[in-house]
């Protein structure tokens, strides 16, 4: 039997945790061991695994609150990419999605728009939920990534928008929905649809032209997180549908410890305002 003191730990962010449904500060004993046996095997089937109700109640109205607060200093983003995260390949076919640019709008905070202080930041910097995530995808390695634009974003998509079929550039992405859209607003995807070699290109293209009957999509109300092998399964979110925005808040995780992207890329995905603080830097030097 267990005595307390095993778990008991410094980490407030846990508070905002159902750990009794998700216990996931105890993993090498009991409960915590076959609930983190029964999450490897799912990621292992299914390349997802997803857990609603993650954060009690009133955990998930704080942050929500926390978050539309934060909102209107953030930058509306236009995303231009094909679904590889590369600009449109002149010389490829027209029926490839290398040659397709595809589009969607984002209103965005940046991890250094999102203070310290925040519960979604403390949440974020918890060891214990970084040393779950990383077990859940059987790593030998994971860490917060290092970028200071990246590490943690908080993303709404507004009515009538959507996000754009895409792999992501790391292997598994991990999400907490914030506030769901009143309808619409479905996360979709195709599980492990790509290898490092192949691609599954007839379930690609049918997504890609709007047909999501292949697509799998699961319930996400608000306060669920889920992981996902989002760097080899093709996903979006379909149109936000009704009045408020559709608020995700995107923990990224690296194996190395200290990965960051390059300016340009960074300039790239967050426009005019992450440009004029590098610029600014280098003037400073
Ligand atoms: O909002 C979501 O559920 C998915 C977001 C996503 O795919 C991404 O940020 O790369
Ligand atoms: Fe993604």
């Amino acid at each position: 039997m267990l005595t307390n003191t095993l778990c008991e730990h410094p980490d407030m962010a846990l508070n905002l945790i159902d750990l009794k449904r998700y216990p996931i500060e105890c993993l090498d004993h009991g409960e915590g061991a076959v609930f983190l046996a029964q999450c490897q095997q799912q990621i292992i089937d299914n390349g997802w695994c997803s857990f609603e109700e993650f954060l009690h109640p009133d955990a998930v109205t704080a942050l929500t609150n926390e978050a539309t607060h934060l909102l209107p200093t953030a930058d509306t983003l236009t995303i231009k990419r094909t679904i590889y995260n590369a600009e449109p390949d002149p010389l490829a076919p027209t029926d490839d999605p290398k040659s397709k640019q595809l589009v969607h709008k984002a209103v965005q905070l940046a991890n250094d728009q999102i203070p310290m202080s925040t519960m979604v930041q403390q949440l974020y910097q918890s060891k214990i939920l970084t040393e779950f995530v990383r077990r859940v995808q059987n790593k030998q390695q994971l860490y917060r990534c290092a970028d200071e634009f990246q590490a943690l974003n908080i993303v709404a998509l507004q009515p009538d928008n959507w996000h754009a079929w895409h792999y992501d550039t790391v292997e598994c992405t991990v999400t907490l929905l914030l506030q769901a859209a009143q309808s619409g607003g479905e996360f979709a995807f195709l599980p492990n649809s790509r290898t490092d070699d192949t691609e599954d290109r007839e379930l690609v293209d049918q997504v890609i032209a709007g047909d999501l009957s292949q697509a799998q999509s699961f319930s996400r109300g608000a306060g669920t997180f889920t992981l996902f092998r989002g760097g080899y399964s093709l996903h979006g979110v379909t149109k936000v549908e009704g009045s408020i925005p559709r608020v995700t808040a995107i923990f990224t995780y690296d194996e190395q410890p200290d990965r960051v992207l390059s300016d340009e890329v960074n300039v790239q995905i967050y426009g005019p305002r992450v440009q004029k603080i590098l610029s600014e830097r280098k003037l400073a030097q």
